[in-house]
């Protein structure tokens, strides 16, 4: 055992012991290693059970130098330490929440005591299973090359007040929901990619055959595409350009053309699209490369179905492609119930061709 980690144990283990034992030292020695990947949170509220730390545990989770890092849509368990520090009668809720996602179960040992059971001074933990979603704001851009960390909310509710006794934020490291190679370069100069990581790989964006419509707050339809997904009024749907649905899909009626600067070996291409309603979305996506303007190939295809069931940033990506161009197209479409096919923003990645 490493002398940090011991250090550490023993601060939990005074934490713990800060009531009357109420364990055989056996059991609290299973506790303590039990702990070891926890991480502790500090301060008190008024409410009658405290939050004192919280671990990952995620079988297929990868443990980077960072730390553990899980993927979006990773169904993961936590496991959350409970203090009672006062006596509780009614039934109180467990919950967690993650961007818009939420777990919640209610507040009980790991052999099913409820909370009321507990005796005052006792520490209990209890798992939840928890879908990591991380939430988009303009605080929290998505990122592309490297995990993050995704603050979450560990709290519990009394269902009949419904109104949290005590919240306690928490942090997972998350792995970008688009993976892109840490030696490619942003081309298309997005605004949310950090200035190390882009550069001005575009001449010029067209629309072939028809302009979008402009989003309530988009300046043009052409810079609205790089200018930030959250840019201006912190509002991405607004920040958004938009076309009709109606064309039958394979029209040519909805592409993008990207003109590069110089040549450049495309590796990854992402169409950001904010569905807010059901009916607003984009559900397809076709990318196609050239080095003369004229001949175009198609590179590849975004078709998940089942985005069709989600709400909020939907990243349309194709990854792998691994051409050298000097012109990107992408053409979009929708399925029968889409009425609506926003596009707040687009993100090419690659490498310049000397
Ligand atoms: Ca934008």
């Amino acid at each position: 055992m490493n002398l940090l980690f011991r250090h550490f144990a023993m601060a939990v283990l005074s934490a713990l012991l800060a009531g009357p034992p109420v364990l055989a030292e056996g059991l609290l020695q299973g506790r303590i290693d039990r702990l070891k990947p926890a991480r502790a949170v500090t301060g008190t509220l008024p409410g009658p059970v405290q939050v004192l730390g919280y671990a990952v545990l995620s079988p297929d989770s990868v443990r980077t130098p960072g730390g553990l890092t899980v993927r979006p849509g990773e169904r993961i368990r936590l496991e959350v330490w409970w203090k009672l520090t006062d006596r509780v009668t009614t039934d109180l809720q467990g919950i967690i929440w993650m961007g818009s996602a939420v777990a919640s179960a209610r507040l009980e040992d790991e052999s099913g005591r409820h909370v009321r059971q507990w005796q005052i001074g006792e520490v209990n933990r209890q798992i939840f299973d928890f879908v990591v979603k991380p939430q988009y704001t303009r605080e929290a851009i998505p990122y592309f090359f490297e995990p993050a960390e995704q603050p979450f909310r560990i709290g519990y509710i009394d269902p009949a007040g419904a109104r949290p006794l005590e919240c306690r934020a928490g942090v997972i490291r998350v792995a970008p929901e688009v993976q892109v190679d840490p030696g490619a370069l942003c081309l298309s100069n997005n605004a949310d990619i950090s200035l190390a990581k882009r550069m001005t790989g575009v001449r010029k964006i067209t629309f072939p055959e028809r302009e979008p419509l402009k989003g309530a707050s988009a300046g043009n339809v052409y810079d609205e595409l790089t200018d930030g997904i959250f840019s201006g009024s912190g509002n991405s749907n607004w920040e958004s350009v938009f076309w009709g649905a109606g064309d039958r899909w394979g029209a040519d009626s909805r592409r993008i053309l990207f003109e590069l600067v110089q040549p450049a070996l495309i590796q990854t291409v992402v169409l950001v699209s904010d569905s807010p309603y059901q009916n607003f979305r984009v559900d397809e996506m076709v990318v196609e490369v050239s080095e003369d303007g004229v001949h175009f190939l198609e590179s590849g295809r975004y078709d998940n179905r089942s985005r069709a069931q989600e709400r909020g940033l939907l990243f349309l990506t194709v990854s792998g492609i691994g051409r050298k161009a000097r012109f990107v197209r992408l053409a979009i479409g929708h399925d029968a119930s889409a009425t609506t096919l926003p596009v707040s923003e687009v993100f090419l990645f690659g490498s310049p061709v000397p």
